[in-house]
């Protein structure tokens, strides 16, 4: 059994069994056999199943979102935003299945059609970050291509998936068709890895074990979908709105307390708007309203962890040039106050690694061609933000910028109507979109003779 423990009192809230080898190849080999029967569903059958799993989720909203917020310290308002994620991303791919066509190509001697046909076995390791819609984009469009899923969630916060998994059930989703498997990354998502009978891995998560996983399945040439971190660029140009970019750049950052593969933890400021953005950064940074994640006036909780809370504290040693400090609960919970570190060299730790917590480095730039660099000037690529009225620059740093998801004169990231993945060490093939289902299909072309 493993304790979880809210983040934002050190209380444990509930003890969730840890699945051990043996245990997890038991589950998987039950998803293995209830392929065929869910393969065989008819699609307008299965488009049905996957609507009625999303209205199931939205009635439970606010039960998950209660829960996350007790399990992972987000804000109640983004927990609820989180679930109602998975009813949406479960809603949309609900259109999938009427609409997994194949092609008819004409060939010399006849006719070749191809069909989509399910992979099999998908297996979803989720982070502790965001773990349902984490949990979501991996599932959906995995159910609606007509493979079965084993999911592990992070040992950290395990409850929403494991509820999720219920409703599943609830739903009409057929018995092990959705099995979510609490435990061990090293031993159920290693299984994950190891047994043959998983056919695909959906995995999110740090860059070192994504590294790791995609060695392990190399020899069996499982496929891979891979969401890793990220150390995304907030590009700020003199000429923008810099009222509005330096309001909403703690926001772009202090998400989820900087826990998120997205954050926008270094603010790159062209230096003539330099010390003006600085000015206008500073109360928008000191009035994040950090605490008890429950209250609805609350914009920021607490880390996951101590052991987390020791990690970022360690991007803050004395002599960081630390220019604004925001404010943050003291007592039992991980707290970390806003934090903001300036000016920062492109060669600095802070600049260079993904803290996954509320810290920020903010360098000055040059002109249009030095942030292109210093935004490039990084591992990942995964996600940025370019704030500029110059419309024809906006297209140009965006072209310029090595990464998988930007957002001009906005800090969002996701919409699940739109491809997401990293460039670089940020990951490996695109979630959500319209094109999800690729990933969990191969495709198979047959030839059709029609001679004589
Ligand atoms: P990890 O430590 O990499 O853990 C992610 C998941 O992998 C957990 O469920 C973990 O299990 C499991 N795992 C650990 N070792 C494994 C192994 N040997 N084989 C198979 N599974 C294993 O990451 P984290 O600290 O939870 O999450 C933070 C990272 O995720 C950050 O780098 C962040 O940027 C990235 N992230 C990326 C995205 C996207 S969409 N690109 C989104 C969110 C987060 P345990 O429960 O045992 O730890």
């Amino acid at each position: 059994m493993h304790d979880v423990i809210n983040p934002a009192t050190e209380l444990v809230i509930a003890s969730v069994p840890s699945t051990d080898a043996e245990g997890t190849d038991e589950i998987i080999a039950r998803a293995h056999e209830a392929l065929p029967a869910w393969k065989a569903v008819a699609p307008g059958d299965r488009a049905d199943l996957l609507r009625r799993f999303s209205t199931v989720i939205r009635d439970h909203v606010e039960e998950l979102a209660q829960l996350e917020v007790a399990n992972s310290g987000h804000t109640i308002s983004n927990a609820r935003w989180e679930a109602n994620n998975v009813a949406n991303v479960l809603n949309y791919y609900a259109g999938a299945p009427e609409r997994l066509f194949g092609r008819q190509i004409p060939v010399p001697g006849g006719i070749d059609i191809t069909f989509q046909e399910p992979v099999g076995v998908v297996g979803i390791i989720v982070p502790w970050n965001f773990p349902m819609p984490i949990a979501g984009w991996g599932l959906a469009p995995a159910l609606a291509a007509g493979c079965t899923v084993v999911l592990k969630p992070a040992e950290l916060t395990p409850l929403t998936a494991i509820r999720i998994g219920e409703l599943a059930l609830e739903a009409g989703i057929p018995e092990h068709v959705l099995n979510v498997i609490p435990g061990k990354g090293s031993i159920v998502g290693q299984r994950f890895v190891d047994n043959p009978l998983v056919r695909k891995i959906v995995f999110t998560g740090s860059t070192e074990v994504g590294e790791r996983i995609m060695a392990g399945v190399a020899p069996q040439m499982k496929r891979l979908t891979l969401e890793l971190g990220g150390k995304s660029a907030n590009v700020v140009f003199a000429d923008a709105d810099l009222e509005k970019a330096a309001a909403t750049a703690p926001y772009g950052v202090f998400d989820n307390a900087g826990q998120d593969c997205c954050a926008r933890s270094r603010i790159l400021v062209e230096r003539k708007a330099f010390d003006r953005f600085m000015e206008l950064f500073e109360p928008a940074v000191k009035g994040v309203r950090v605490g008890n994640p429950a209250l609805e006036s609350t914009e920021m909780g607490p880390l996951i962890s101590r052991g987390h809370w020791e990690t970022v504290s360690s991007y803050v040693p004395d002599a960081a040039p630390v220019a604004i400090v925001g404010s943050c609960p003291t007592g039992p919970g991980y707290w970390y106050p806003p934090t903001v570190l300036a000016p920062v060299t492109a060669d600095s730790q802070a600049f260079q690694e993904e803290i996954f917590g509320p810290v920020v480095s903010v360098t000055p730039f040059d002109d249009e061609l030095d942030a292109i660099r210093l935004a490039n000037n990084s591992e990942y690529g995964l996600s940025g933000s370019i704030w500029t009225r110059d419309l024809g620059r906006a297209i140009r740093v965006s072209r310029g910028i090595e990464t998988g998801n930007l957002s001009v004169n906005s800090h969002s990231s996701v919409r699940y109507w739109t491809p997401f993945g990293g460039f670089k060490r940020s990951g490996l093939g695109r979630e959500l979109g319209p094109d999800a289902l690729e990933a969990f299909t191969e495709t198979k072309n047959v030839f059709i003779s029609t001679e004589d």
